[in-house]
């Protein structure tokens, strides 16, 4: 344990990680970077690294005339440059000769796969454009797409790029009511549905919670419905249509609108702390300026050789930077799979890497957690000997889940890129690169070339060393550059807690090397007794006892101490909940953290609550919680905490 700290810090961090992993030989010796070249090259002048890198990467109809005007919170960039996303993605690889090249390797749950070339998608793209068109879209028209991860989907989106028409994806687990609320927010003109999309042998019912979503949304015109699972779905007369059969008589040649680099390309819908999701908008030339460069320079992407695959869903915001945008930009071969990883066994993403000897693997601690719960024996099976770059998103990823994921998936030696970022950055913001970065199980190491990130306090004063708030202190090419309809509640939300700083909501702390460690949000840091305790923290020292598989730290409220520590674990496979067991974790923690981080409680349950992108519901745990006598030992499995998880989860609004 280190020493207290001496002054008063906004979240006190205790736990050392004093494992580090220089870049492997057999990456570094041909990595795109292996240096500190990229680094010092944008400290010294970052506007014009970030116009270097939109020239290298992107094709533009007209140059910009001015690469950044930033008015606090208001940022343009490549002011005045004109070019299309889709065109981007798509027709200039077909144009220099690369139409054979394959962009995805698609997969669907039941086994049946397609093969999609830039030529293919030229064509696919070109014709839903022309059905879009014929359906009264142009420009400035918002489109909402709800779609499982089918090849209709990224192909829906850059239909709608190359129309100029804004697309707002919808994921597919979301209820009619989520879908409904964002519809009417935006306005949209046209949904773009499916039948249904298969999940674990199931087809989920997309057109019937689309069906129950219109009846309260006047905006929509018009519905196309792509046929996916076969089921019997209603067609409202003069309103749906089928997918196949628009496409059938479309002409396979579309110009591509020419956009203003500020011009919106998307809105993405995130929950905020409210019940009103806020749609997150990014424009055109800055989100696929640092989508590309991120992607390309954090996954040392080698386009001609790497099979990469990102195994987010396309209705988050990772996978449309690291799904669509940053890989079709880059020219990359992706894999995209539509189900999920237990089907039809707990080896599915296993095969799929062995069969299309996927490279590249971009997924989060959530699912690295579960193959670590599901034991070592299905990776060990397959031929996982074509990766060589490891990434993480989503959550803090615990050292433990790191060191598993890096040696059990990564054959001991694949570097892990632990990746941090937001919906709002729209692209990787503090990473290693594989070839150049000594990592640390556990940190995303460094703001990336172009970015500046610092950690302050709670008078927003600069903390060098220690734990406080992640700010970013300039402005970034894929910024959000508002919410859609609201500009006073962007002002708020992200710029005004700390003057002329971007405030992510997130906790972090520096190492004495430099370091980041990302704490998680800053609405889960407990207060126990006046120490400021990162539930992330407590949560890995959990998890690295050898029986633990998963764990949600938090804090509710108690007379004596403000709030005290509740841990919900769930255990490994093999392993019983016993008072004994419970006992021996508060001790482990206490000597892995200190004695102010011992849990007042551990609570076994099967099951953490978790939203549709597997981040923890920690405000559904502290609400259990707060509603129990808590002892001051263990509480054993108890049904009645277990069940009212579960009913509460399932209450629960289906928000991210
Ligand atoms: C990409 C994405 C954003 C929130 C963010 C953090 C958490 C994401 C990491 C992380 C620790 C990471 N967008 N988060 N990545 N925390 N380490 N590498 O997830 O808008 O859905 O969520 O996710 O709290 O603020 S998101």
């Amino acid at each position: 344990m280190s020493p207290e700290p001496s002054h008063n810090p906004a979240i006190e961090v205790y736990g050392l990680e004093d494992r580090t992993f220089p870049p492997p030989v057999e990456v570094a010796c041909d990595a795109l970077v292996t240096g500190n070249e990229l680094h010092e090259e944008a400290e010294t002048d970052y506007e014009g690294f970030w116009a270097r890198q939109a020239g290298d990467l992107l094709t533009w109809h007209r140059e910009w005339d001015t690469i950044l005007e930033w008015d606090l919170p208001y940022a343009r960039w490549f002011v005045g440059g004109r070019l299309n996303a889709a065109e981007n993605c798509v027709d200039r690889h077909v144009a220099a000769g690369q139409g054979d090249k394959v962009a995805f390797h698609w997969e669907g749950e039941p086994g049946d796969t397609r093969t999609l070339t830039y030529a293919d998608l030229q064509i696919e793209v070109c014709r839903f454009a022309n059905v879009l068109k014929g359906l009264g879209v142009t420009k400035g028209d918002r489109v909402a797409i709800y779609l499982p991860m089918i090849p209709e989907l990224p192909v829906a989106m850059l239909a709608c790029a190359r129309l100029g028409a804004p697309h707002s994806v919808v994921f597919g687990g979301f209820s009619s009511e989520s879908l409904a609320g964002r519809i009417d927010d935006a306005e949209a003109k046209v949904l773009v549905t499916a039948d249904g999309g298969w999940r674990r042998g199931k087809a989920v019912p997309l057109k019937d919670n689309a069906d129950v979503a219109l009846a309260t949304t006047p905006s929509i015109e018009h519905v196309v419905v792509v046929r996916r699972t076969g089921e019997d779905v209603a067609m409202t007369e003069g309103r749906d249509q089928w997918y196949h059969d628009l496409v059938e008589g479309a002409s396979a040649d579309c110009p591509a609108e020419p956009m203003d680099a500020e011009d919106l390309l998307y809105l993405l819908y995130t929950s905020g702390t409210t019940a009103r999701p806020k749609g997150i908008m990014h424009t055109t030339g800055g989100y696929l300026t640092q989508v590309a460069f991120t992607h390309k320079y954090v996954f040392d992407l080698h386009a001609h050789t790497d099979v990469y695959w990102c195994a987010a869903d396309i209705g988050w915001v990772t996978g449309h930077s690291y799904i669509v945008y940053g890989p079709l930009v880059n020219g990359a071969t992706s894999v995209m799979y539509e189900g999920s990883p237990d089907h039809p066994g707990r080896d599915r993403w296993w095969d799929i890497i062995e069969r299309y000897k996927v490279s590249i693997l971009y997924t989060a601690p959530t699912a690295v957690r579960t193959f670590m719960k599901w034991g070592t024996a299905e990776p060990a099976a397959h031929d996982l000997s074509s990766l060589r770059v490891l990434g993480s998103v989503g959550e803090p990823i615990n050292p433990e889940a790191w060191m598993w994921y890096r040696q059990h998936i990564g054959g001991g030696t694949c570097p892990v890129v632990d990746t941090w970022w937001q919906t709002e950055t729209g692209a990787i913001m503090i990473s290693p690169l594989p070839g150049a970065t000594t990592t640390k199980p556990g940190s995303a190491t460094f703001p990336l070339p172009g970015v500046a990130a610092e950690v302050v306090d709670d008078a927003g004063q600069t903390v060098t060393q220690g734990g406080g708030y992640l700010t970013l202190t300039r402005p970034w090419p894929s910024m959000l550059r508002g919410i859609y309809g609201d500009p006073e509640r962007y002002q708020e939300t992200y710029w005004s807690r700390f003057e002329g700083r971007y405030f992510a909501g997130d906790g972090a702390r520096i190492d004495d090397d430099g370091y980041f460690w990302l704490l998680g949000r800053v609405d889960d840091v407990m207060n126990v007794s006046g120490h400021r305790v990162s539930t992330a923290e407590v949560e890995s020292a959990l998890v690295d006892h050898p029986g633990v598989a998963e764990s949600a730290v938090v804090g509710a409220k108690d007379e004596v101490t403000g709030q005290a520590i509740v841990a919900f674990v769930t255990l490994k496979g093999e392993q019983e909940a016993s008072d004994g067991l419970g006992q021996e974790l508060r001790r482990h923690v206490a000597t892995k953290i200190g004695p102010t981080a011992r849990p007042k409680t551990v609570i076994f349950t099967d099951d953490l609550p978790k939203t549709r992108s597997g981040k923890i519901m920690r405000r559904l745990l502290r609400d259990v919680a707060e509603g129990r006598d808590l002892g001051d030992t263990t509480t054993l499995a108890d049904p009645a905490v277990v069940e009212e998880i579960r009913r509460r989860a399932t209450e629960a609004p289906s928000e991210d």
